[in-house]
């Protein structure tokens, strides 16, 4: 197993549309543990292959208090979605800066587990949230993107300063 490096935004590659997994392989299932343990070691609830530079629909979730309810997430599509929530979010990609975002409040998603089975997760609240924030990664997509291009200003200033302040 491996920590990867976690892409930090404005990185381009933050913007790459994942490619379905055609295969569930060995490198597959390897690459999964990876995340899993860059997940659990930042320390985050969520992680999006994209945010480790691999443009493959793989997601990792534990939204657990033991961290022991790994979630596995393979070509994810919502299939049902419902209401409405602006949750507080966070993102590895975008270290220190929080905000809200609107999103619908609970999600059906349906997606293949680590074994290539196919299932269907019903899901509301935190689970939810992270989720589609997520599906976002796979699409390229970007939390801080939903804000004004203000906000994207400001954001992007205050992390410049911030890596400025580590170098
Ligand atoms: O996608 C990511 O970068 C992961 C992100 C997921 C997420 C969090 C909150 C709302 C929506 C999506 C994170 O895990 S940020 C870190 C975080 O939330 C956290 C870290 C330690 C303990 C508890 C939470
Ligand atoms: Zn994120």
């Amino acid at each position: 197993m491996a920590i990867l490096k976690i892409l930090q935004y404005p990185d381009e590659r933050l913007h790459t549309v994942a490619a379905p997994v055609a295969h569930i392989t060995d490198r597959i299932r390897s690459l999964i543990e990876d995340m899993a343990e860059t997940m659990y070691a930042a320390p985050g609830i969520g992680l999006a292959a994209t945010q480790v530079d691999f443009h493959e629909r793989i997601i990792v979730i534990d939204t657990s208090e033991t961290h022991d309810q790994l979630l596995v997430l393979i070509n994810p599509e919502i299939i049902a979605s419902s209401g409405i929530s602006d949750y507080e979010e966070g993102c590895l990609s975008v270290p220190g800066i929080y905000g809200k975002v609107q999103r619908a409040e609970s999600v059906t998603v349906k997606a293949l587990n680590a074994q290539g089975e196919s299932y269907v997760l019903e899901s509301d609240g935190l689970l939810a949230v992270c989720i589609q924030h997520e599906m976002d990664h796979l699409m390229g997509k970007v939390f801080v993107e939903y804000w004004s291009r203000l906000r994207q200003a400001r954001t992007l200033a205050r992390l410049k300063k911030k890596q400025r302040s580590v170098m």
